[in-house]
Order: structure tokens, then sequence, then C-alpha cells
């Protein structure tokens, strides 16, 4: 499944390096796409999320999850 979250902060290649290196570390995780422009974070997962986890990994990279669609 696919899940968009919105992450604030992220003003260059090292933050999407970051965040997509923390989300890509959670358990399940099958892909990480950032898109810098929009904060758009799209998490391919064999099983959903709980947006706990991914809050605290887009806070351990620095940043901050302000949503989820
Ligand atoms: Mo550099 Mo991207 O501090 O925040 S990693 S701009």
């Amino acid at each position: 499944m696919e899940t968009v979250y919105v992450v604030k902060g992220m003003t260059c290649g090292h933050c999407v390096g970051s965040v997509t290196q923390e989300i890509s570390a959670l358990p399940g995780v099958e892909g990480v796409d950032v898109v810098l422009e929009t904060g758009k974070v799209t998490v391919k997962s064999e099983a959903a999320l709980t947006e706990d986890a991914v809050r605290e990994a887009v806070d351990e990279a620095g940043y901050e999850l302000v949503g989820v669609s």
C-alpha cells in the first residue's frame, strides 16, 4: 500500500536523504519517495504503518510531520 505524508522543514537534498533514510528503516517499508518542493513523502509499505511510527522517524531526522492522506 501507499500512503502520502506531508513533512515540513525540508529545504535541500540532504534533508530529503535524512527523511528517506529514517522512514526506510521502519519495519515493512518497501519504498520512500520524497518531493522536496511540496514536502510530500510517499511511503510504500507491505502493511499500514502507524502515524506515530512515521512521526517519530521524521522527528528523528529533524523535521515535522504535518499531514497524512
Ligand atoms: Mo542543510 Mo537541508 O542544514 O536542511 S540538511 S538545508
